[in-house]
């Protein structure tokens, strides 16, 4: 099976600033991480980043192209505004899991919101990067309950 991992704005940004939220890991820490993971579970995974909405939703609709088989986002701040996200992952209708480092319902209120969430199969939050390895171990273990 195969993975896309798709990372919003500012992301490119772990560890760099803000590490009482985010901590000290880096993007391409967290890269390394999931690729461990992914090889651990005998999974295949791609990642992409953009600080773009449009750029998010075309890696999207590119993932359904490519017959990607389970989608991990964190749209980061686009979690908070984007109905574009929302309705690319509703249209490719690819199992996808929303994942956030930090818990944004319990920071700033205009952070309780995420349109994505109605889209996807699960959400995972406040577990900080371990939450992507949750996601990809859930989306691996409902495809094999499927076959
Ligand atoms: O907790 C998460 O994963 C978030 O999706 C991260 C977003 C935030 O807007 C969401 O509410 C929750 C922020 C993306 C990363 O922003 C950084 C800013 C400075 C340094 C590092 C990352």
């Amino acid at each position: 099976m195969n993975i896309l991992v798709i990372n919003g704005p500012n992301m490119n940004m772990l560890g760099i600033r803000q590490p009482e939220i985010y901590g000290r890991a880096t993007y391409e820490d967290l890269k390394a991480m999931i690729s461990a993971e992914a090889e651990r579970l005998g999974v295949q995974v791609s990642f992409f980043q953009s600080n773009h909405e449009g750029a998010l939703v075309d890696a999207i609709q590119q993932a359904y192209l490519d017959k990607v088989d389970g989608i991990i986002i964190n749209p980061a701040a686009y979690t908070h505004t984007s109905v574009a996200l929302l309705d690319a992952v509703k249209a490719v209708g690819i199992p996808t899991v929303e994942v956030h480092i930090s818990d944004p319902d319990s920071r700033e209120e205009f952070r309780h919101v995420s349109y994505v969430r109605q889209a996807c199969i699960a959400t995972v939050k406040g577990r900080g990067l371990e939450g992507y390895l949750e996601a990809l171990r859930l989306l691996r273990d409902r495809a094999k309950t499927q076959l």
